[in-house]
């Protein structure tokens, strides 16, 4: 495919104010009849050619001006439809195509989920369901027919209000749905099927009745309620947080079993992965509880942040998706433990974005080109576009913030924006110029800050010495300093924060200090005592922080600072550290201060806060040390070295593991709330780490709890740690669960995933075993994803086998699937992002692989655009 640049862009020369919709739905031949009303766009050249997208389209009839169209008048092809010289503005144009569903096997477009049928528009899905100006600054009001067999498709939803519903003759029926804010395609759906609802109302802050609804396979129902209650208290979050109100008489949600990925914003009818809707405490993990209230909070948010506010063009994606994820990460702070749900957003982050930022596809928040856009929903584009939006906040303060985003909604409601558009309420509501801060979307990679501490006690002086660096990333290889916000406090010897001369860098809230140069020296007076610096406080910027403290130092952090995310942060770089030296050979790596102080934390923080404290026990991953290290990188090292310092750890901590274990044991029945998910999180970690010091202790526990539970969570937990047991009780307990689940592919998309990341030689053949499972097929994304994306994306040593095995297969995966679905092929394929930090006899065998991907004829521009940049 052409590259595209943003600097090329240019309004369309043709605008199109109203699309009447007429669809018949039928398995293979599915009628679209589209009546587009248009008129000369006056930013747009006059009487140019219009030029509508295509993809794998058929041109049935056209009309203009009601009328047939001659047959010189056009030109017609799957990718375009070209009016020569259109009438005088406006006019109207009718088109009619015929799709094929069932055919669709790439889930673009109208497509079919089982027996339903549902369409996914987002980025360029549209245009293979009708000839359009498929790009998100052309807003059009969309009046929907929708008509079906009554059979097949009792239930018919589009977006908006409904207006009509009937009987159609022979059978069929039909629903007309208008949806009155006008809206660009890609925000376009509909959805036919039969389908069994949980509905319920909601009543807006201005007292307007919503009826919702969650819509889901037949039968499982009692599985949406979480999903529902999940949808109110986002409605209500909103009103109160943002003083956003919800804008039509009907919200929609629904669950399908193929989807490309997690969710869709669809105006009034969101389309949902039936991953993050479903659920039951038998079925499904506190961590999808927490994963469906998250997105579905998401996709309600985009209602006013992407949708009422959309994008002007693609390059603008982060100004809906980094906002809607900023939103949607404050709503589970809320709902949740802030500084738990901080720690698992970092993590995140790091394991995401960070790996993506140091490798050969970083990009900007904001690209400034692209090939294929479907490869751009990256965790650059949400997780660091959100990460952005977080310092705004801390650097402008949280009133300013909230202006800002009022004067946002008030100026560019019903527009097709940009991040510029963007920035400047937040610059009129500061009174602070942000463009420097502006830098954050243009420069990709991570910035390391390095901070140097002198302590001067006759003078009282405390000097902190900040620089910052950013590496070269694909396209850029000289990078400006950046404007780097730092939350801190300097820790006292009795684990009191010492209070701060200055207070903060001037203009901002207390504890907030700015870098914007390459380096700066903040000194600090009236210190009466050496500090320990604790920096990056609530991890106030995505950046990698060095600094040169002592062992002892961080544990006085890990014991007493009043930033729990510092707390957490200072244990994680104590077990990072004690990898590395058992990485370079050192066989004691943890050395016995470690274990003391997990010890005395668990004895003071475990019963209050159970849910943090089981973030502290979970050591840093084996991709989070590989990331340390950074360049040459053996991941059979890394695995022995982890597992070594883990070991270490349960038998040290052995005891006590034990007893807080059978102290957290409860016999009351599951509830999905925070609280006890925190119990649950901290009694597994527990097992975990006892697992690895007291392997028959850990097992025993671990099987007894995994055919006792009564719950997702608690069994699966045992199942895991079973996984890392090799024998019999770990084969046993995977046959059982997989004959006690055999009907639910949601909860096999666990078991396969649980094999997938064995850590064990004979993984790549379980792999290819389970690929001939009844339950598993290539062509839906979720099972894709749990067995091949687990293994490539989650299982380190078996992806990156010494002698090439799991890069072929991937390669020989990707492949196959490429001609199915090109999107998630392309996904998979990033699994290579980091091929570049391997040793070098991996690193050759890697890039073998991506070179035959490459040279595969006729990849998608999916797989071709991610093999090409992966390898340049
Ligand atoms: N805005 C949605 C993106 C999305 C998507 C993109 C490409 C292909 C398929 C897709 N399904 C959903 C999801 C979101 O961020 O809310
Ligand atoms: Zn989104």
């Amino acid at each position: 495919g052409a590259v595209i640049r943003l600097e090329d862009y240019r309004p369309t020369d043709y605008l199109i104010d109203r699309t009447e919709l007429d669809i018949r739905l039928d398995r293979h031949a599915t009628r679209v009849r589209a009546t587009l009303h248009l008129r000369a766009n006056a930013a747009g050249r006059p009487s140019a050619p219009l030029v509508l997208d295509g993809d794998e389209l058929r041109l049935i009839s056209l009309a203009i001006d009601g009328r047939p169209a001659a047959p010189d008048a056009y030109e017609a092809s799957p990718e375009r439809l070209v009016i020569h010289a259109p009438p005088a503005s406006p006019f109207t144009l009718t088109i009619e195509t015929e799709i094929d569903p069932t055919a669709n096997t790439k889930l673009m477009g109208l497509y079919r989920s089982g027996s339903a049928y549902c369409t996914q528009c987002e980025a360029e899905g549209f245009r293979r369901i009708t000839y359009f100006l498929d790009r998100p600054d052309v807003l059009s009001v969309f009046t929907t027919r929708i008509e079906a067999d009554r059979d097949e498709a009792p239930v018919l939803l589009g977006n908006g209000n409904p207006v009509k519903a009937g009987d159609a003759g022979g059978g069929r029926h039909y629903a007309v749905w208008h949806d009155p804010f006008p809206k660009p395609c890609y925000l376009f759906a509909i959805v036919g099927g039969r389908l069994d609802k949980v509905a319920d109302t909601f009543t807006t802050m201005s007292g307007r009745r919503v009826d919702i609804a969650v819509y889901v396979e037949p039968g499982k129902a009692g599985d949406a309620a979480y999903a529902l209650d999940a949808l109110k208290r986002s409605m209500a979050w909103d009103e109160r947080v943002f003083g956003r109100e919800y804008d039509l008489d009907v919200f929609n949600v629904v669950a399908v079993s193929d989807f490309n990925m997690g969710a869709m914003e669809n105006k009034g009818l969101n389309i949902f992965n039936d991953k993050y809707v479903l659920a039951s405490p038998e079925t499904a993990t506190d961590t999808d509880y927490a994963n469906i209230e998250a997105i579905i909070a998401h996709e309600y948010f985009h209602n006013w942040t992407g949708n009422r506010i959309t994008c002007r063009d693609w390059f603008q994606l982060c100004l809906k998706e980094g906002l809607t994820v900023f939103r949607d990460q404050e709503f589970s702070a809320d709902q949740r433990s802030r500084a738990v749900k901080r720690i698992a957003d970092v993590r995140v982050l790091r394991s995401q974005q960070f790996a993506e930022d140091s490798g050969p596809l970083a990009h900007p928040v904001r690209p400034r080109q692209y090939r294929e856009i479907n490869n751009f929903y990256t965790a650059t584009v949400y997780e660091k576009g959100a990460e952005v939006i977080r310092m705004l906040r801390t650097l402008i303060g949280e009133e300013a913030f909230r202006r800002g985003m009022d004067l946002y909604f008030d100026r560019y409601d019903g527009t097709a924006a940009t991040i510029e558009q963007f920035l400047s309420c937040f610059a009129e509501a500061s009174g602070r110029d942000l463009g420097h801060f502006a830098l954050w979307y243009e420069q990709a990679g991570t910035p390391t800050v390095t901070a140097r501490g002198h302590y001067d006690p006759a003078a009282k002086v405390y000097r902190l010495t900040l620089t910052q660096a950013t590496p070269p990333t694909p396209g850029q290889l000289e990078k400006s300093p950046q404007v780097i916000p730092i939350s801190l406090g300097l820790v006292g010897a009795s684990g009191a924060d010492i209070p701060l001369s200055p207070p903060a860098t001037e203009g901002h809230a207390p504890g907030v200090f700015v870098l914007d140069g390459p380096s700066a020296t903040l000194t600090f007076t009236d210190v009466p005592e050496k500090p320990v610096p604790s920096l990056l406080r609530g991890f106030s910027a995505p950046v990698r922080l060095e600094i040169d403290l002592e062992e002892e130092d961080l544990l006085v952090l890990f014991r007493h600072d009043s930033d729990p995310f510092n707390q957490w942060q200072s244990a994680q770089t104590v077990a990072t550290r004690a990898i590395l030296r058992a990485v370079a050979g050192d066989k004691r790596a943890a050395d016995h201060r470690m274990a003391d102080a997990l010890r005395h934390f668990l004895a003071m923080r475990a019963a209050s806060d159970p849910a943090f404290a089981a973030q502290v026990l979970a050591l840093p991953t084996e991709a989070d040390i590989a990331r340390e290290i950074g360049h040459d990188v053996d991941p059979d090292a890394v695995h022995h070295a982890r597992r070594l310092v883990k070991a270490e750890i349960g038998a040290a901590l052995g005891d006590e593991l034990a007893e807080l274990y059978g102290r957290l044991t409860t016999r009351e029945p599951y509830t999905p709330d925070a609280a006890g998910a925190g119990r649950r999180a901290l009694r597994n970690a527990c097992l975990d780490l006892l697992a690895a010091g007291r392997p028959a202790e850990g097992e025993a526990f671990a099987l007894h709890q995994f055919r006792d539970a009564d719950n997702m969570t608690d069994r699966f937990a045992a199942l895991s740690v079973l996984s890392h047991l090799p024998g019999t009780a770990r084969e046993t307990a995977l046959a059982e669960f997989a004959e006690r689940f055999r009907d639910n592919a949601l909860v096999l998309d666990k078991w396969f995933s649980l094999q997938a990341m064995i850590p064990e030689t004979g993984t790549l053949e379980r792999v290819r075993g389970l690929m001939s499972h009844p339950a598993f097929s290539m062509g839906n994304p979720n099972r894709v994803r749990s067995l091949i994306g687990s293994f490539a994306m989650g299982n380190l040593t078996q992806f990156n086998r010494p002698d090439g095995a799991g890069y072929e297969f991937l390669a020989d995966i990707v492949i196959a699937l490429d001609a199915r679905n090109p999107q998630v092929a392309a996904r998979l394929l990033t699994a290579f992002r980091t091929w570049k930090m391997l040793e070098p006899g991996r690193r050759a065998l890697a890039e073998k692989a991506l070179r035959r991907v490459a040279e595969t004829p006729g990849l998608s521009p999916d797989v071709a655009d991610i093999s090409g940049r992966s390898l340049s």
